[in-house]
C-alpha cells in the first residue's frame, strides 16, 4: 500500500518472493552494496535488518530501506525492501510478511532440478494475492542462479506463467504489463541484472500510482505513458 505523507514523501513496499535458497537475501545485499558504493538512481538509508538462522536460511525476513536519490517534483521516494522466508514451513509467515506489498520480485532458483518447487513457491504467491499480480501488483521475475549450468530458460518460465495466467497475450490490454523475466545472477562478483529488475518494478509501482490510481493503467489511462 503505497503511503503518502503530509511532506510529500512517499513510502512503497516492494517483496522478493521464491522458493528457499533462490537467492533473495543474496539479491538484497547485492542491492544494497552496489547502490552504497556506487552513484544510483536509489541508495540505502541505515542497515540491512536480516533475521536468519546460523546457516544464512532467512528466518522471518529481511528488509532494507533505500531513497530514490533525485528529488521528484513532488517530493523524495522510499522504498521498503522486503524478502520473505522461503522455506515451506514458513508460510503463515509469508502471508504477514505479504501485506501491503506494492511491487512483487519473484526470485526463481533457475536449477531445472528445483523446475516444480518454483511453481509450488509461484503458485502460493497467487493465492495470497488473489488475482491481483499484474492488474494492481506489478510482477516481476528473476530467473537466479544463471551463472550455474543446467538451468530454467526463459521461454521455460514463460510457459509456466501462461499456465498459470499470469501472461497476456498481445492482443490484450494488459500485455504491456506482462512480467519482465530477468535472467539474474546475485552474488556481488558475479552480479547481473539485480540492480535493473529492481529498478524496473520500482518503476512499475510508480506507473501504476501515478496512472491507474494503484492498478495496472489501461485504457485512457495508458495513452500519457511514453517510457517503453
Ligand atoms: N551460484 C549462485 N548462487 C547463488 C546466487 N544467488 C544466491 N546464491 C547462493 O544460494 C544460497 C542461498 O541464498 P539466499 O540468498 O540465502 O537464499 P534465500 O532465497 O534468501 O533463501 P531463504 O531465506 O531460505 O528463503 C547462498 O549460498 C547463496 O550464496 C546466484 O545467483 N548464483
Ligand atoms: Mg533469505
Amino acid at each position: 500500500m503505497v503511503r503518502y505523507t503530509a511532506d510529500h514523501k512517499v513510502y512503497i513496499k516492494i517483496l522478493y518472493w521464491g522458493m528457499a535458497s533462490s537467492g533473495k537475501t543474496t539479491t538484497v545485499d547485492t542491492l544494497y552494496r552496489y547502490t552504497k558504493e556506487n552513484e544510483k538512481d536509489i541508495a540505502p538509508t541505515g542497515n540491512l535488518t536480516k533475521i536468519s538462522m546460523a546457516s544464512g536460511s532467512t528466518l522471518y525476513f529481511d528488509r532494507g530501506i533505500f531513497q530514490s536519490t533525485k528529488q521528484k517534483p513532488r517530493g523524495q521516494v522510499f522504498y521498503h525492501v522486503y524478502t520473505v522466508a522461503g522455506q515451506r514451513r514458513f508460510s503463515p509467515l509469508r502471508k504477514k510478511i505479504f501485506k501491503g506489498t506494492d511491487g512483487v520480485i519473484f526470485t526463481v532458483d533457475s536449477q531445472t532440478h528445483l523446475f516444480e518447487d518454483n511453481i509450488e513457491s509461484l503458485k502460493e504467491l497467487k493465492n495470497i494475492t488473489r488475482g491481483k499480480l499484474i492488474t494492481e501488483i506489478p510482477l516481476i521475475v528473476m530467473l537466479n542462479k544463471q551463472d550455474l549450468t543446467e538451468v530454467i530458460g526463459e521461454e521455460d518460465f514463460k510457459q509456466v506463467l501462461k499456465d498459470e495466467k499470469l501472461w497476456y497475450e498481445p492482443n490484450d490490454e494488459y500485455y504491456r504489463w506482462n512480467p519482465i523475466i530477468y535472467k539474474t545472477c546475485a552474488l556481488y562478483e558475479k552480479r547481473k541484472d539485480v540492480y535493473r529488475s529492481f529498478t524496473e518494478c520500482a518503476r512499475r509501482t510508480g506507473l501504476y500510482q501515478i496512472y491507474g490510481d494503484g492498478e495496472a493503467p489501461i485504457g485512457d489511462n495508458a495513452k500519457d505513458i511514453r517510457d517503453f
